[in-house]
């Protein structure tokens, strides 16, 4: 070889080594940004982008169906406080991560759906290109935020507005659209390096004003029958420490959402989870902290927070959430972090103690539920019922109080709920505000993969359909995840039948006697079929001890649930129905 040619060679490859790419900018992005997973599906044009981000050593997870994937996103900026990324491509692909990212939104978990788009020519022409669909415009109503990056100077930036506002203020989905065409734009290197953008202080506290402070302290003292709601949003603010403290200090019951559950354990002196109808309708003075009035709690008026007039003290990030249902006497606006902190400024030695009537009365109501429930945990009936099986799954978790508890389903939820202690923060993962079937496989993967914690999955078997094929990623990964299906043979019972006596079943009634736990084994997982408390026990126990990915399938009673769980009031009724 010359050393003419040679030199050519050199000085192209020189010339190379100076240009970057759509591609590459992206992954520069995220990881600059301390992404580390992405949760997606591979497919045109994001295929080349999942394997170039796997090589440069982001952890890329592959799933069967864009709506667990972005599932997984969500959940993973609700435990980590970083927006959880998720990948798909354009037009269906899109749609299929949409209801995640909807979902996300609705119950304020930090996240990014990065979506692969057509050519924007073709699209906004209409002209019928490669799954088209203008999916930034479809995006919008549905998120926090949406943004399209059209050059790959523009990509750090579009990213950085991504994330801010996936996770400032009150966080939620926001989606990126990043057409095809954008992925091999290419620049120059030093200058694509020099465009991107680091977050600083993705989240800023915001600190609330001290006249709101005082204001909810004086109406917190006047109290007589105090009460303090944490919702999810106080778990989400990994401020535990100082919420425990204002709950101690101040000695009012608590009463813990859902997904708060184990901010303090469920066992704590002052926890009023088991005297929750009373509490609600007898108490005078509520802090909600992180938690919204919605319908999870009747609005904040009718039957359920009874006759007694009520004072609402509300903590929230979000000015608009103040007077949503009921008026707020004492707005407190900031991160939950800082105002729980301002407030335990103001709870110091002289704080008074709740009357000891209320909390005695608090007490002996929980004390009483407890005891009326505590002989139907420890049944052993065969073919199980919600309360023996879940009474075994109540031990589980009690013994492994650092297992993550994922659940969905409308009995399996919502007893579940009810019977299962939570004794650390951020391990009960469910349904949230919607009440959304679909979330387990999603929710249970990436819990495992974030927190490298064993994670237990409560499953009505309608609700695992709806995630169901994610069995697969489960073994795929080798992920300690035990998936415990209540199998009742259908939704809300197995036993309803077709009123015209054809050969088609009732709507809500599938298979009977299905065998859940054959899928797992299909994917070389370990399959186990249990018809006792405890043999439940002691399948869960072996799944959680070898960290195997364990599918159980528990065969429930079909005649043993209510209709839409402890919601069936929410069903309308039909006047005129024929008998
Ligand atoms: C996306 C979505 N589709 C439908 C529903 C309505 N829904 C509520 S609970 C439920 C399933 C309940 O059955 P299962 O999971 O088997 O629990 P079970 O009550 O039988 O224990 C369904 C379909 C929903 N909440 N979300
Ligand atoms: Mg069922």
């Amino acid at each position: 070889m010359s050393a003419t040619v040679q030199s050519i060679d050199t000085k192209t490859a020189e010339a190379e080594q100076e240009l970057t790419d759509g591609f590459h900018l992206v992954i520069d992005a995220l990881k600059l940004n301390g992404v580390n997973t992405i949760y997606g599906v591979p497919g045109i044009p994001i295929t080349d982008f999942g394997r170039m981000a796997q090589a440069e050593g982001i952890r890329v997870i592959s799933f069967r169906h864009e709506q667990n994937a972005g599932n997984a996103a969500a959940i993973a900026g609700f435990l980590t406080k970083k927006p959880g990324i998720c990948l798909t491509v354009s037009a269906p692909g899109f749609l299929n991560g949409l209801t995640a990212l909807a979902n996300a939104t609705t119950n304020c978990f930090p996240m990014i759906l990065i979506s692969g788009s057509s050519e924007r020519e073709i699209v906004d022409l209409q002209q019928g290109d490669y799954e088209e669909m203008d999916q930034l415009a479809i995006a919008k109503p549905l998120c926090k935020a949406a943004f399209r990056v059209l050059h790959a100077a523009d990509i750090g930036i579009g990213l950085a507005r991504a994330i801010r506002a996936a996770v400032s203020g009150r966080p939620g989905g926001v989606y990126l659209d990043l057409p095809g065409k954008l992925f091999s734009q290419v620049m120059d290197a030093a200058a694509g390096a020099k465009s991107l953008v680091k977050v600083i202080d993705p989240a800023p506290a915001q600190i609330p004003a001290p006249a709101a402070v005082k204001r909810a302290l004086d109406v917190l003292k006047s109290a007589k029958r105090p009460l303090i709601i944490l919702g999810k949003g106080a778990a989400y603010a990994q401020a535990d420490d100082a919420i425990r403290a204002l709950v101690e200090k101040s000695g009012i019951p608590f009463l813990p959402m859902s997904m708060a559950k184990g901010l303090l354990p469920d066992t704590h002196p002052q926890c009023a989870g088991a005297a929750r109808s009373t509490v609600l309708k007898d108490t005078d003075v509520v802090m909600l902290i992180g938690a919204r009035l919605n319908w999870l709690l009747s609005h904040g008026k009718g039957k359920a927070w009874g006759e007694a007039p009520k004072k609402f003290i509300q903590i929230d990030i979000e000015p608009r959430e103040m007077d949503s249902n009921v008026e707020i006497v004492a707005p407190v606006v900031g991160d939950i972090g800082s105002c729980v902190s301002a407030l335990l400024e103001g709870i110091d030695g002289k704080w008074p103690t709740p009357p000891v009537d209320w909390t005695g009365a608090v007490k002996a109501k929980r004390d009483d539920n407890v005891a009326k429930m505590a002989p139907r945990l420890m049944n052993n009936n065969s073919p199980m019922d919600y309360h023996g099986a879940l009474g075994a799954l109540r031990s589980v978790i009690k013994e492994r109080p650092d297992a993550i508890f994922v659940n969905e389903g409308a009995n399996t939820l919502d007893l579940a709920r009810g019977i299962i202690d939570m004794y650390q923060p951020r391990k009960r993962l469910d349904v949230g505000t919607w009440g959304v079937m679909g979330i387990g496989m999603g929710f249970a993967i990436a819990a495992a993969i974030e927190t490298g914690k064993p994670v237990l999955a409560v499953e009505g078997d309608s609700a695992f359909g709806f995630s169901g094929m994610e069995v697969e990623t489960i073994c795929r990964y080798n992920l300690p995840v035990c998936i415990v299906i209540f199998n009742n043979n259908g939704i809300y019972r197995g036993t309803d039948v077709n009123p015209t006596g054809g050969s088609d079943v009732a709507p809500t009634v599938f298979v009977k006697d299905s065998r859940y736990d054959k899928m797992m084994e299909a994917f070389g997982g370990v399959g186990v079929h249990v018809t006792t408390p405890d043999e439940l026990k002691r399948a869960v126990d072996a799944a959680m001890n070898s960290g195997k990915p364990t599918l159980i399938n528990a065969v429930i009673d079909p005649a043993a649930g209510s209709e839409s769980g402890r919601i069936g009031n929410l069903n309308p009724q039909s006047k005129i129905r024929k008998k």
